[in-house]
């Protein structure tokens, strides 16, 4: 996850040669680049995520974006007003196909070695970069409106949200055999916040999928969130978030993290990113701790193994291929 596949030298290849949202809009090079690391590591990845961005929303909405290299939104949502500039509606199946196209594409090219992970941003992120018009560290903009336009900001949050049930949908019938929410910036917001405008946006979402795949026969895959940052609303989200599976960054212990949750959901995470920096016995240690936490008689509902956040640019493939290792070592048990 997280802009994982910077820390691989095939995908800075691929990258060197192609635009960002080009790789996203050709089924070809997305479907390669989903499936460089399971190549790569044989074996030893049970899941593969398909090779997308959650910015695509806010451009099927009808709002430009460029990658330079970090998200840049020329036309930012200033006030309320500007909600008038989105698309009155938006038909995913049209703005978004080239999405489900690279989905199916690359179930095939996975010939069923691994399941192929489907996912969008949360609401609440989305509209973050939708506001300030790019990456931020003070929310100012974003929180300008949660504050001052608070009956606007939920409308624009619930809009957000239809689109993000229609994709969804969408990715679940293209093939995608699990759905993953991201809300990467949920720990921005105080708890009463994100009760007030990030959680109703997130059940629209699960309660959206799941009425609507239902509606048309077609079985529920497993939906994962990732509130990141947000580890007080764990109790909250497995008791009314609609979600099987909760994500969770390194900044819980996993004891307390399953004790948060009891049997409500699965849990997926959570080694901090950076341990992979500090070398093979770091790696290996905080392995071995983190399997302990997650041990399968702490809860009848299963553990899926992942780091807290993404992958950053600077890892050395080896010492991810250490991490999976001591990963399948220490969790056989
Ligand atoms: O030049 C490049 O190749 C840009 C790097 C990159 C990549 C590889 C971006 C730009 N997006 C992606 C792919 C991506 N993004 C995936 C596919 C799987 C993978 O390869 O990692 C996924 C799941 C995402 C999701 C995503 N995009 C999130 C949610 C997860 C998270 O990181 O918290 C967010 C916040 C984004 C926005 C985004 N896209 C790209 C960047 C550099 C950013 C973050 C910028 C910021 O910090 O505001």
């Amino acid at each position: 996850m997280r802009q994982a596949g910077r820390y691989l030298p095939e995908f800075r290849e691929v990258r060197a040669s192609h635009e960002f949202f080009e790789v996203c809009r050709t089924p070809d090079l997305a479907m390669e680049v989903t499936l460089q690391p399971i190549r790569r590591y044989t074996g030893l990845l049970d899941a593969s995520i398909i090779f997308s961005d959650i910015l695509v929303v806010p451009q099927a909405m009808g709002m430009e974006v460029e990658m330079n290299p970090g998200p840049h939104f020329p036309d930012p949502l200033n006030t309320p007003d500007d909600i008038s500039k989105l698309s009155p509606s938006v038909d995913v199946n049209k703005e978004l196909k080239y999405v489900f196209d690279a989905i199916t594409q690359t179930r095939k090219g996975l010939n069923g070695e691994v399941p192929l992970i489907g996912f969008c941003g949360a609401p609440w992120t989305l509209f973050s970069y939708m506001v300030e018009g790019g990456g931020t560290k003070t929310f100012q903009k974003s929180k300008t409106w949660l504050f001052k336009y608070p009956e606007e900001s939920k409308k624009l949050l619930l809009r957000i949200s239809d689109v993000c049930v229609d994709f969804l949908v969408g990715q679940a019938k293209a093939g995608a055999q699990l759905l993953q929410v991201f809300d990467s910036w949920a720990g921005e917001l105080s708890p009463y916040d994100f009760s007030e405008f990030a959680l109703p946006s997130l059940q629209a979402i699960s309660s959206g999928v799941r009425s609507k795949l239902a509606a048309e026969g077609i079985p529920v895959p497993p939906l994962i969130l990732f509130a990141k940052g947000a580890n007080h609303a764990l109790p909250l989200l497995a008791e009314q978030g609609g979600y099987d599976v909760l994500g969770i960054d390194w900044c819980i212990d996993p004891v307390e993290a399953r004790r948060l949750v009891g049997d409500k959901v699965a849990l997926q995470g959570n080694m901090d990113p950076n341990v992979l920096y500090g070398g093979k016995d770091a790696i290996e240690r905080t392995v071995k701790r983190m399997c302990e936490g997650f041990r399968k008689d702490r809860g009848t509902k299963g553990w899926i193994c992942n780091l807290g956040h993404g992958i950053t640019p600077g890892v050395d493939t080896e010492d991810l291929r250490w991490f999976l290792e001591c990963v399948h070592k220490y969790s056989r048990n």
